[in-house]
């Protein structure tokens, strides 16, 4: 019996730990490109363990808007609509995009207590949406407090390639910087053969540049991972830069 118990809370432990870390935040479009056929980007906002398929809950993001060619921000948080994701409240929205050019879509989240880590989460995430095959200036920063600068075409892509981007925080390049790689298991089919493999993990160079490549189609998650120099509420404030990138 005594053995049973150190059994199961081994397993607990491993379980739990398994899921404590690789949260992401997630903005998800139902696509990467915007056509004469298709007009409108339908965008879900989650904050999932993506591979496992499981939910957290996402408070109203303190912030959620769209950059137009590096220079026209606009607040669309006040188009989000509740939703469900893994169970868990997320948010979404429908955006019409009516002119040709670089779709940057960003949320920025109330930090999240996590208590498993005692520490806050805030993660800062992307997405960018060829408007009409205008989609240009790609690699330029968007000014964030910390974000994934793209080096690949953050749309358009096959899947093998490599995607590779600079983390930035407070403007500058951030030189060995952790991130984390995560495949957005929606269907879950994709089962990992080991819970390491969950998710995958590359550091960046004296840089701030990491490379890594996608071996499935879908999307994709990075999340270049810091600890801001300012503690939040008392705790360590993890500011993760994330973008979602989709393999096809
Ligand atoms: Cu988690």
């Amino acid at each position: 019996m005594k053995k049973m118990i150190a059994v199961v809370a081994v397993l607990a432990a491993v379980l739990f730990a398994g899921q404590a870390f690789a949260h992401f935040g997630m903005l998800i479009p139902d696509t990467d490109a915007t056509s004469q056929d298709k007009r409108t980007v339908e965008m879900v906002l989650s904050f999932s363990h993506p591979f496992e398929g499981v939910g957290m809950e996402l408070e109203k993001p303190a912030e959620f808007f769209v950059v137009v060619d590096g220079q026209n921000k606009t607040d669309l948080l006040p188009t989000l609509k509740e939703t469900k994701v893994m169970d868990h409240l997320a948010w979404k929205t429908s955006y019409q995009v009516k002119r040709p050019g670089l779709y940057a879509f960003v949320f920025d989240p109330v930090p999240y207590k996590e208590d498993a880590e005692n520490n806050y989460i805030r993660h800062i995430t992307k997405v960018v949406v060829d408007g009409y095959g205008e989609g240009e200036e790609w690699n330029q920063p968007l000014g964030l407090k910390t974000e994934i600068v793209p080096l690949t075409r953050p749309f358009g892509n096959y899947a093998g390639n490599v995607f590779q981007g600079v983390v930035m925080l407070d403007g500058k390049p951030a030189p060995y910087t952790r991130v984390e790689v995560e495949f957005y298991n929606k269907d879950g089919k994709r089962t990992a053969p080991d819970e390491r493999m969950v998710t995958q993990e590359v550091i960046a160079d004296g840089n701030g540049v990491f490379t890594f490549v996608c071996p499935w189609k879908g999307w994709w998650g990075f999340a270049g991972l810091n600890a801001d120099a300012q503690p939040y509420e008392g705790r360590e404030l993890e500011l993760g830069a994330v973008i979602w990138v989709e393999m096809k």
